[in-house]
């Protein structure tokens, strides 16, 4: 099969490096999106999202082009589909997947869609979405043959290939990781293994579009019922007043035990969510990974309850101070270390109900950002000198590498609370 044009629908945090490093194959690329200031944005050979190298590739696509925007849908070879899938609630249900985006963007496509057509969904997906989606196009495209009905007879050939890079480092994983392929049909497999040939040095492992589906939602609550366990572990550690860190480092030199880290709660888009996808689909089953989740997204709470009874502490020895003059500093709130990703981040939770519930505005250390968030106005950034020496009780949230070694010894016994072990990590 030949690609000589691909269009990339969704130009975010999966489908812009992927538009630019295939462009950078130079491949003909069209990106579609459905936000004006994006599609100029990157017509100006710039970016609207932060990843490492990716405003070089993207600029020098774009002016060498290989690489445009756009806000209408064109004609191509084929249709890589990378938007969000949140979960809504529905029914008295809580986390039901919401296809919302996927529809919209097959709707977009099906007219421009033509015999020949290779159409693969990449956004994270609860079992049954590529089908569903095969379902609109055909819905859209009476004139066309689809592989739900006709097989390998198929005009449009339909693939689930989930992406799996990680944040920080898509540029790198988008080439070097391994891909599963999940072909509506074998054809469907091969047309998708070819494309992903284009840039793709991993290996492209073949399979059915619901087996990649389950696959992608399969590693995502794989780590998050490990990030359980290490949390549900700091919270049975804490009561027994034992040290997580160092248990968990003995723990982790017998061979076949490797526990992950604690820290204040999972964030990012991913494995907060797609946990849900399986639960959502199989409640009777799922309910390891559902527990998981319920862990996880307690631990915040966890963390304000330890910060308001070392104030209340602190008040007690200090009979002279009020809560009205107990200064609170705040270190890390994006989402994981050394990002500046504050998206879905337990850090930035946990600051925001602190900030709502202490009548002291916060001290924020965060290096990775510029300016106090809109949901935490009042409080001021500072650097972690500045506030380990105006503060009274320090909460560290995040082991970026800028915490690594800070002296707290000016802060008093128990005011330092230290979810994520800043000074080991
Ligand atoms: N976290 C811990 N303890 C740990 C590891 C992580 O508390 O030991 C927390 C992080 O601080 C963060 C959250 O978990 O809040 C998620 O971070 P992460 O680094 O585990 O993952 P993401 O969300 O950045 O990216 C994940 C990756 N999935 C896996 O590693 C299985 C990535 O490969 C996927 O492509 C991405 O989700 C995605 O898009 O689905």
């Amino acid at each position: 099969m030949a690609f000589n044009r691909i269009s990339v629908v969704g130009l975010g945090y999966i489908g812009l490096p992927t538009a630019a490093v295939i462009a950078s194959r130079r491949c003909e690329v069209i990106g579609l999106d459905v936000s004006p200031k994006v599609v100029d944005t990157i017509n100006r050979g710039d970016i609207h999202i932060v990843e490492p190298d990716l405003d070089m590739i993207v600029h020098a696509a774009v002016r060498e082009g290989y690489l445009r925007a756009t806000l209408n849908p064109e004609p191509a070879d084929a249709f890589l589909i990378a938007v969000p899938t949140p979960f809504k609630a529905e029914d008295g249900k809580e986390h039901v997947p919401d296809l919302k985006y996927i529809e919209s963007a097959a709707k977009a496509i099906a007219p421009v869609l033509e015999k020949g057509n290779l159409v693969i969904l990449e956004s994270t997906s609860p079992v049954g979405a590529t089908e569903r989606m095969a379902e609109w196009l055909a819905e859209a495209r009476p004139d066309l043959v689809f592989p739900q009905t006709c097989g390998e007879a198929s005009d449009i050939r339909i693939a689930h290939c989930p992406e799996r890079v990680l944040p920080g480092h898509v540029i790198r994983e988008l080439v070097s990781n391994d891909r599963v392929i999940g072909g509506m049909t074998p054809k469907c497999s091969d047309a998708a293994a070819e494309l992903y040939s284009l840039f793709v040095e991993g290996e492209c492992v073949k399979t059915t579009a619901r087996t990649a589906e389950m696959a992608k939602l399969t590693e995502n609550s794989f780590r998050d019922v490990n990030i359980a366990f290490a949390n549900e572990l700091s919270l049975i550690c804490d009561r027994l007043e034992i040290d997580v860190w160092e248990l968990i480092e003995l723990a982790n030199r017998h061979p076949r035990v490797n526990i992950l880290k604690p820290g204040p709660g999972v964030g990012g888009h991913c494995i907060a969510v797609d946990p849900w996808f399986i639960v959502s689909e199989t409640p009777e089953q799922a309910r390891l990974i559902r527990t998981a989740r319920e862990v996880n997204d307690g631990k915040p709470q966890w963390v304000i309850e330890k910060v308001k009874s070392a104030l209340g502490d602190f008040l007690v020895k200090n009979p002279g101070r009020t809560a009205s003059d107990v200064s609170v500093a705040v270190f890390g709130l994006a989402f994981k270390p050394d990002i500046d990703d504050l998206r879905e981040s337990p850090s930035l939770a946990i600051a925001e109900q602190l900030h709502k519930e202490l009548p002291q505005p916060l001290l924020l250390v965060e290096p990775n950002i510029q300016e106090v968030p809109g949901s935490l106005e009042g409080c001021s950034l500072v650097t972690a000198e500045a506030a380990i020496d105006k503060a009274d009780i320090c909460v560290i949230l995040v082991a970026h590498k800028q915490f690594r070694g800070l002296d707290y010894s000016a802060i008093a016994p128990g005011c330092v609370i230290d979810v994520v072990a800043s000074g080991r990590a």
